[in-house]
């Protein structure tokens, strides 16, 4: 018998016609250095799952629970499970020093959590920024043979929609919702040339938050460990940036550009409402009383 073959198009090919003169015209989807800035409507979620599918990759996820801040995990957790890599192997590491008050939150298979005890603080600065040594720490000790990717997330958040593979990069920054219509020299970057975090009036792309970021583990190994280094010399000098790490974050990202930059779609706040060009919100700070939750 004579065969006929058939090159059968795998199924995870299937989808329509991408345009390069067609599609969402009041966003800029790119930056000057080429780095996607990822919108709703410029991916295609299904076929990106279906890439990443086959590479079996692992995503870490850090989230900082330190004294009052507990209250916010459980919601954190639920919602995460809902729309935060779903169907994807997620290991969240949960740093508190109330180890006992964490929630028991339930996973779907491939999901895992892990506690890790931390010193408790008097300053709320001093847990926000030594964040950035104990990533550091995690992803020497810890990750370096298991995870691909790591996202690092307030924990006084909340997923609302997908957060998935489109958000995967080398090293990956997200837009702060607060100041993306303001012109640059409004931004809150450190302006004081004294202290490592310092931006000049003029200049820096955008302001990221410090709320959510991430990468390939060596990225944001170097990231933790440049932010934390400037951050001690800082110190030294009794100068503290004027958003601590987010300050030294966004002079990091400046000099080193991030190769995905997320929407505020990826970080907004609850308090603010939703402005036009933000189809879909996936990740929220919540309202809170710093007056209530910090511990001083
Ligand atoms: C902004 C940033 C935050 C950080 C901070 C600068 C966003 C949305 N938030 O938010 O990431 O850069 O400015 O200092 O971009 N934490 C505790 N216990 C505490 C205090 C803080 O666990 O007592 C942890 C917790 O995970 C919290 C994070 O540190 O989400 C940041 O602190 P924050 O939420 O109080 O900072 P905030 O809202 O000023």
């Amino acid at each position: 018998t004579d065969y006929v073959f058939h090159l059968k198009t795998p199924d995870h090919l299937q989808y329509s016609q991408p345009s390069i003169v067609k599609g969402r015209t009041d966003v800029v989807a790119v930056t000057p250095w080429l780095a996607p800035i990822v919108w709703e409507g410029t991916f295609n979620p299904v076929l990106l799952d279906s890439i990443y599918k086959q590479k079996k990759i692992n995503i870490a996820v850090t989230v900082f629970a330190v004294g009052k801040y507990i209250m916010f995990l459980k919601n954190f957790l639920e919602t995460a499970e809902k729309h935060f890599f779903v169907g994807f192997n997620v290991h969240v590491y949960v740093f508190t020093d109330r180890p006992k008050e964490v929630p028991k939150v339930n996973m779907a298979p491939g999901r895992q959590l892990t506690v890790c005890s931390v010193p408790s603080s008097n300053r709320w600065q001093e847990i926000s920024a030594r964040r950035m040594e104990l990533i550091q720490k995690l992803i020497e000790e810890q990750l370096r043979k298991h995870s691909n990717y790591i996202f690092c997330l307030d924990v006084d958040s909340q997923f609302h929609s997908r957060w998935g593979t489109e958000s995967l990069g080398g090293l990956v920054a997200v837009i702060h919702p607060g100041y993306y219509l303001d012109d640059r020299g409004k931004f809150p970057y450190e302006r004081r040339p004294e202290s490592r975090a310092y931006v000049a009036h003029g200049e820096g792309d955008f302001y990221y938050c410090g709320g959510a970021f991430g990468g390939l583990l060596q990225e944001v190994f170097l990231l933790a460990n440049t932010c934390r280094s400037n951050f001690e010399e800082d110190a030294k000098n009794a100068i503290e940036a004027a958003w601590q790490e987010e300050s030294h974050l966004n002079r990091y990202m400046w000099i080193n550009k991030p190769s995905k930059v997320l929407s505020p779609e990826y970080l907004w706040q609850d308090f603010k409402p939703r402005n036009p060009e933000v189809k879909t919100i996936r990740f929220s700070g919540v309202i809170k009383n710093y007056a209530d939750i910090r511990p001083n």
